[in-house]
């Protein structure tokens, strides 16, 4: 490890088909269930890593503007769980530049822990494989995880009883899906959201009602998503996407007080979807911590069913497919 190292890696947002809500752990980021999920080809972050030898602490740029509180002891406490790994007492300079509004249910904390963990583990030299990455990835954002394999990923849970759940949970690609899938971000409201995904999480899983219901369904739809992956059937694909999404929010919305992240301007967007699919389009939605909606449909329709929904609902459109793995681009370590 020289002690000027730096280097920069690039990763992309996933979008979860079977959607990952609720943790067992909440210091290790040990879910409560398998999920899946599609890497984008969208709104990439790119991450720098540089070694700050002398430098009293970590510092943290987002976009150029310095981290602050919460955001930056985050990404200080994620490098100290490289620096564990390499014995290092170097502290670091850390620069994201997002291309994805932050904070607003799209996934930024992904692409951002994934770019991050792929930069920090080259400059610390914690020589870590890919399935490394992933466990590093997931200690500072679950989905993350994901984010470090391109296509379609599957984060394994570790359940109780695996003897050492911090090794055991990581994401992989899956390699036998046949799907051709487009995902289009209906971006209603890109401003940050009302409740962050970490405590809504927590409260969901300690107040709501309907969580254990949520979670048996989850544990239903994981091989039901990968039968239907693998035969490349996308309306099971849709459905079931559809019903983990809606069946997320249901139980957020019971929660104590109540998560509610559907807005009046997503659920005029869902009615549209559900719409075009009983005039015969092959359209489904799926949510997450926010307002906006993904549609998923064929790529080959996407242009105009994007272009239908922007003209309906007045939002901005963005059309995705399966993005790539999260890779280091450039560097000096
Ligand atoms: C997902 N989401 O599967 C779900 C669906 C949002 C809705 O993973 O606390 O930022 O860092 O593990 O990964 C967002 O939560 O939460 C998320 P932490 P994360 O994509």
């Amino acid at each position: 490890m020289r002690s000027d190292a730096w280097a920069t890696a690039v990763a992309h947002p996933n979008i979860a088909l079977v959607k990952y809500w609720g943790k067992r752990d909440e210091d290790l980021i040990l879910p409560l269930a398998d999920s899946l999920s599609m890497t984008l080809d969208i709104f990439p972050t790119t991450t720098t890593v540089r070694l700050m030898p002398g430098q009293g602490q970590d510092s943290a740029f987002l976009d150029g503007i310095p981290a602050s509180g919460q955001a930056r002891r985050r990404i200080a406490a994620f490098l100290d769980l490289v620096r564990d790994r390499t014995g290092s007492t170097v502290r670091a300079r850390v620069d994201t530049v997002n291309t994805v509004p932050v904070g607003a249910g799209l996934a930024s904390s992904a692409a951002g822990f994934a770019a991050l963990a792929v930069a920090a583990a080259t400059v610390y030299d914690a020589g870590l494989d890919t399935v490394g990455l992933s466990r590093l990835a997931r200690r500072g954002s679950g989905s993350a995880c994901r984010s470090v394999f391109g296509g379609f990923v599957q984060w394994y849970a570790a359940y109780p009883g695996i003897p050492d759940p911090d090794q055991a949970s990581y994401a992989q690609p899956l390699g036998d899906v046949q799907l051709e899938l487009a995902l289009i971000a209906v971006l209603v409201d890109t401003g940050p959201k009302p409740v962050s995904s970490r405590e809504a999480m927590t409260r969901t899983v300690s107040t709501s009602r309907l969580f254990p219901r949520w979670l048996a369904a989850t544990l239903e739809d994981v091989p039901a998503m990968r039968a239907a992956l693998r035969d490349g059937d996308i309306a099971r694909v849709g459905a079931i996407a559809e019903r983990s999404a809606m069946g997320m929010h249901d139980t957020m919305e019971a929660a104590v007080p109540p998560v509610r992240y559907r807005t009046p301007a997503s659920r005029h967007v869902l009615g549209l979807v559900r719409a075009m699919r009983a005039r015969g389009e092959q359209t489904w939605a799926t949510m997450d911590a926010g307002a906006n909606v993904k549609v998923l449909c064929p790529p080959g329709d996407a242009p105009r069913i994007a272009a239908e929904l922007a003209s309906m609902s007045g939002s901005r459109t963005v059309i995705a497919g399966p993005g790539p793995a999260a890779t280091l681009t450039l560097g000096d370590w």
